[in-house]
């Protein structure tokens, strides 16, 4: 970013013409998805521009999405994502949809632990005053990029110990004879908020989807109550019809 060019006059804004200039140099390849943009006092020593004017340019791309900022870490341009087709049919877990698909698995912990259930959670689960419910609130990643936030109630009985979830819930279930066998899931559409836009690495506001699954053991207990937010722009649900009888 060189001082050249930023004017006064005829321009427009100057925040604007500094959007601009980012916005030409992205589109251009000059900056690529993923790369990093220097921060925000070196940009305004660059270009000559106060820092106010400097950050009013970046908040913009931010909220268009062009931009996305991880705390501590700095401003990047946003990677393109391309969607991912998921079954709706079929009762599989994130760690098993992305194994078959030859994509790695990471998640990045919100947190987890035992709590006091709140009505919605005792309701869902049929769980008694005195009990306890397992928490798991995490962001699923995968090849390095966030495709979910998962927030997981399960009662204290199915998991006593919270912590011991290192990578895939399911593979715990299932050593302790406790895998799904049905599950019924809700589907609707939202606009991001600001911190869960964050953990997405999306402009807040942007588009998800809100997927709510209840599971069951092949007793008909409930063992699992999922909310989950996907990323609207990274998934293609679908699923087979058949003509009504
Ligand atoms: C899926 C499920 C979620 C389940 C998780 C377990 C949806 C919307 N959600 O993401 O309910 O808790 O898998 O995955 O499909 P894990 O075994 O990799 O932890």
């Amino acid at each position: 970013f060189s001082p050249r060019g930023f004017s006064e006059t005829g321009h427009g804004p100057l925040y604007l013409q500094l959007q601009r200039r980012i916005a030409d140099a992205i589109a251009s390849g000059r900056l690529g998805p993923g790369d990093s943009l220097p921060p925000e006092r070196e940009m305004a020593s660059m270009t000559g521009l106060s820092r106010v004017t400097v950050r009013r340019g970046v908040q913009e791309l931010v909220a268009s999405g062009q931009l996305v900022q991880r705390r501590g870490s700095g401003t990047f341009v946003a990677r393109k994502v391309e969607r991912l087709e998921q079954a709706l049919s079929l009762l599989t877990s994130f760690t098993e949809d992305m194994a078959r698909r030859g994509r790695s698995v990471e998640s990045r912990w919100i947190g987890r632990g035992l709590f006091a259930p709140s009505p919605e959670e005792v309701m869902a689960l049929g769980l008694g005053s005195a009990d306890r419910v397992a928490r798991l609130e995490r962001v699923r990643l995968s090849d390095g990029l966030p495709l979910a936030i998962e927030r997981a109630s399960l009662s204290q009985q199915v998991l006593p110990r919270p912590d011991q979830v290192e990578s895939s819930l399911y593979s715990v279930l299932e050593a302790r004879g406790l895998r799904p066998v049905r599950a019924v899931q809700r589907i609707s559409a939202t606009n991001l908020g600001a911190a869960d836009a964050g953990f997405l690495q999306v402009a807040p506001g942007a588009a998800g989807l809100r997927i709510e699954r209840i599971s069951y053991l092949p007793s008909g207990q409930v063992i699992e109550f999922t909310r989950s937010l996907y990323r609207g722009d990274a998934y293609d649900f679908a699923v087979e019809l058949k003509s009504a009888p």
